[in-house]
């Protein structure tokens, strides 16, 4: 085990069947961070015998995998209380080495990062160059906006632009699709402060345009997750987003165009923090 100084810690498992805690990371990383804590360091012994761990930001909510300079795989890490997204390029051997940590907020002031605190990270080529992009769901005090961030393929990123959202939306999710089939990225949002569903329809050169929220039936909820499949094998994209308050998940089907039908409940019994979308069929 390694460690590179850090204000919080990441600790990452490469592997075939790697267990996951927190955020989108699937595929074969197992991965926990946080500050020191019984349940961080339940995780981390379990993990500990075959992780490394690196210093991220302050106060990382959740890791992404994808891939922002070619070769091996990388991690995006959200660090909500710096504002910022950690980048640990793979070197192919499982372990990573840092790169840039890009601001995300919406203020250009360090000292002031106002309107930010990335929560969830979602990968996509927003403007269409053959680079993987970065979207993050901001979920800070300030203005609420999801904050792009377009790679220039050597895992750097260019300075954040931002899709302002719906005032009070507190978005604390995101996950990327093909709402409309026309072949550019589209973005949702699972937004807590006015429980409702985000929509951006992409543009293909990495804006977005603004749709109306899905409303959420009972919303008094606490939507802290969006994913996105395809439910009912029709073919167009769906959305399913986790109600922590009532424990359950709500499944929106998409109708091929941008547009969702009404939102229905499924109750899963649990508080469903994370949504492993391929446990569904
Ligand atoms: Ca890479
Ligand atoms: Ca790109
Ligand atoms: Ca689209
Ligand atoms: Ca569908």
């Amino acid at each position: 085990m390694s460690e590179i100084g850090s204000k919080e810690d990441v600790v990452c498992r490469f592997g075939v069947g790697g267990k996951l805690d927190i955020g989108s990371a699937r595929d074969d990383f197992g991965c926990t961070f946080g500050r020191a804590g019984r349940g961080f360091r339940r995780r981390e012994q379990r993990l500990r015998a075959e992780t490394t761990k690196y210093g991220v930001g302050w106060n990382p909510f959740s890791v992404t995998v994808g891939n922002f300079n070619g070769g091996p795989r990388d991690l995006a890490v959200a660090n909500q209380l710096d504002d910022t997204v950690s980048i640990l390029l793979g070197k192919g051997d499982g372990t990573f080495r840092h790169t840039t940590a890009p601001k995300v907020g919406l203020s250009p002031t360090p000292a002031e990062p106002v309107g930010g605190r990335p929560m969830v990270i979602a990968v996509g080529d927003f403007n269409e160059e053959g680079r993987q992009d970065l979207a993050t769901a901001n979920a800070g005090s300030g203005e609420k906006a999801v904050s792009i961030l377009l790679g220039k393929g050597d895992g750097t990123f260019a300075p954040a632009t931002h899709v302002r959202l719906f005032s009070n939306s507190w978005p604390f999710s995101i996950a990327s699709g093909d709402f409309n089939r026309d072949g550019h990225v589209d973005l949702a949002t699972a937004n807590v402060g006015t429980v409702t569903v985000g929509i951006l329809l992409g543009r293909g050169d990495g804006t977005f345009s603004r749709q109306p929220d899905l409303p959420v039936p009972f919303n008094n909820g606490n939507l802290v997750e969006v994913e996105v499949a395809d439910f009912n094998g029709d073919a167009r994209q769906d959305l399913t987003v986790s109600d922590h308050y009532f424990n359950d998940v709500l499944i929106f089907l998409g109708r091929g165009n941008g547009t969702f039908g009404e939102g229905r409940r499924f109750d899963v019994g649990i508080r469903p923090t994370n949504i492993a979308v391929g446990d569904f069929n």
